[in-house]
C-alpha cells in the first residue's frame, strides 16, 4: 500500500541555507550533495509513509476574551473581573497559555516609564509561572491611543509613526521578559477610510520600515501578522495571508516574518479559512491560530469556534491535522466573545464550548474515512463525496 503512494523529498543542495526552501512538519527532506546549488523537490507528507504520530493541540485565549459584552450601540451588559480573576478562569479550564496585548501585560502602559513597564512584565512574569500558564505572544496595542487616530505605521504624522514603531520596540521588550518569542501585528488602523487620504505604495515602505526597525531591535523576535479585510478600516493595507507573505517576503529578514490566521478575519475576505490555514502552512509560516466564527460578510462577529459553519470549522481542523499544527510548539487560540447576552454565571462557556467542539472536530477529522474519500475522489463523484462529509458530521458512519 505505501509503495503506490510512496514519494520523496529528494533535496540536492543544503536546504538550510537555499532560499526560498521551506520544510513543512511531517516532510522529510534529504540533503544529498551540500554546496550543489540546484534543488530537486518530490514532495510528500511522510505521514504517508508511516502511521501519522498524532497532534497533541496547546490551548490559549487572551484576557479580551472574556469580555464585558459593549457593543457600539450600548453599554456593557456584564462588570468587568479582574486579570488573577481571568489567569484562573483560564487555569480552570484547561488552558495552556494566554495572549497578551501591550497594556494586557502593563496596564496604562502610554503613562509609566520604561523601567517601571519591565518591572511590572517581571512581575508578570512570575505570576504566569507561579500559575504554570504560558505567555504565547504579546501584541501592541496600537489602535486605542489620541497617536494611532490616522493609523499607526501608516499614520500621515511622522511623529505618530514613531510612535508607533517604540511602542512596538517596548512590546518586544516585554515579550522577551514573558518568555514568547512571537509579537503579534493585527494592523488595525493600516488602512483607509478615505481612498484619497493616502498613497498605498508609501503604505507598503512604511509598514517595511517598522517591520525592519522591529526585526532589528531583537534578533530573535519573530513577527506573526494578522490580516484583517477591514472594521475598523474600510479597506485594510495587509487584508489576507497572501498579502502577509508578499510583504514578509519584502523585509530585512523574512524567516522571521510570518502570520496568525483568523477563522473570522478569513470570511470577512470572502475566503475559507481552510485554505488560508493551508496557504500559510504551505509556506511554514502560520505560527499561531485566531479560532472563531462569522456569519457572513457583517461586523467582526467573534463567534464561537463553529458556531456559524459546523463544515467550515471541520475543514480547517482537518487541515490543521494534516499539516500537522502544533508539531513546532504553536498555539490553538481562540479570539472569541460571549454574547452581550450572556449572564455572568455563563460567562466562560464560549471559551469552553469551543475548545470542547475542536476536540470533537478532530476526532471527527481522524475518523473520517479517507479510504473512501480517495476512491470517491479518484471516481470524480463529487457528489458521494459531500454527502460523505454530511453523513460524518451528522454522526452515521
Ligand atoms: C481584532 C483581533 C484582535 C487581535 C489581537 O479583530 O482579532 O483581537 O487578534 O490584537
Ligand atoms: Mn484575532
Amino acid at each position: 500500500m505505501w509503495k503506490s503512494r510512496l514519494a520523496i523529498v529528494l533535496q540536492v543542495g543544503n536546504w538550510r541555507t537555499c532560499p526560498g526552501l521551506r520544510l513543512a512538519p511531517g516532510e522529510l527532506r534529504f540533503p544529498i550533495f551540500p554546496l550543489a546549488l540546484r534543488t530537486v523537490d518530490l514532495t510528500v507528507p511522510t505521514s504517508n509513509l508511516f502511521m501519522a504520530r498524532q497532534n497533541q493541540y496547546r490551548f490559549c485565549f487572551g484576557p479580551w476574551n472574556i469580555s464585558e459584552g459593549a457593543d457600539p450601540y450600548g453599554p456593557p451588559t456584564r462588570t468587568p473581573q479582574s486579570f488573577d480573576w481571568k489567569l484562573d478562569a483560564l487555569k480552570k479550564l484547561g488552558f495552556d497559555a494566554m495572549m497578551f496585548h501591550d497594556d494586557d501585560a502593563v496596564p496604562d502602559i502610554d503613562s509609566k516609564s520604561h523601567a517601571q513597564v519591565m518591572k511590572e512584565a517581571r512581575a508578570l512574569r512570575r505570576k504566569l509561572d507561579d500559575a504554570g500558564i504560558a505567555a504565547e505572544m504579546v501584541a501592541p496595542r496600537l489602535w486605542f491611543s489620541p497617536k494611532t487616530i490616522d493609523g499607526a505605521y501608516t499614520s500621515n504624522d511622522k511623529k505618530h509613526r514613531q510612535y508607533a514603531i517604540d511602542r512596538s520596540k517596548q512590546s518586544i521588550d516585554i515579550a522577551r521578559v514573558l518568555g514568547t518569542d512571537i509579537l503579534v501585528l493585527w494592523l488595525a488602523r493600516e488602512g483607509t477610510y478615505l481612498r484619497e487620504s493616502k498613497n498605498g505604495f508609501q503604505a507598503i515602505e512604511r509598514l517595511l520600515e517598522a517591520f525592519d526597525a522591529m526585526l532589528a531591535h531583537d534578533k530573535r523576535i519573530r513577527l506573526a501578522i494578522e490580516p484583517k479585510p477591514n472594521e475598523p478600516m474600510d479597506h485594510a493595507y495587509v487584508p489576507t495571508i497572501g498579502h502577509v507573505l508578499a510583504v514578509a517576503s519584502l523585509t530585512r529578514d523574512p524567516r522571521r516574518t510570518g502570520a496568525l490566521i483568523e477563522s473570522a478575519h478569513c470570511v470577512l475576505a470572502g475566503l475559507d479559512p481552510a485554505d488560508e490555514i493551508d496557504f500559510a502552512m504551505s509556506f511554514g509560516k502560520l505560527w499561531s491560530l485566531h479560532l472563531n466564527d462569522q456569519n457572513g460578510l457583517k461586523y467582526d462577529q467573534d463567534k464561537p469556534f463553529a458556531s456559524a459553519n459546523l463544515r467550515s470549522a471541520f475543514n480547517q481542523v482537518r487541515v490543521l491535522e494534516r499539516n500537522g499544527y502544533g508539531k513546532n510548539g504553536e498555539y490553538v487560540c481562540f479570539d472569541v466573545h460571549p454574547f452581550r447576552t450572556t449572564k455572568p454565571e455563563h460567562w466562560l462557556a464560549h471559551l469552553d464550548n469551543s475548545r470542547k467542539t475542536f476536540l470533537r472536530l478532530v476526532e471527527k477529522a481522524r475518523s473520517f474515512d479517507e479510504k473512501k474519500a480517495r476512491a470517491l475522489i479518484a471516481d470524480r463523484d463529487y457528489q458521494a463525496l459531500d454527502q460523505l462529509v454530511i453523513e460524518h458530521l451528522l454522526g452515521r458512519r
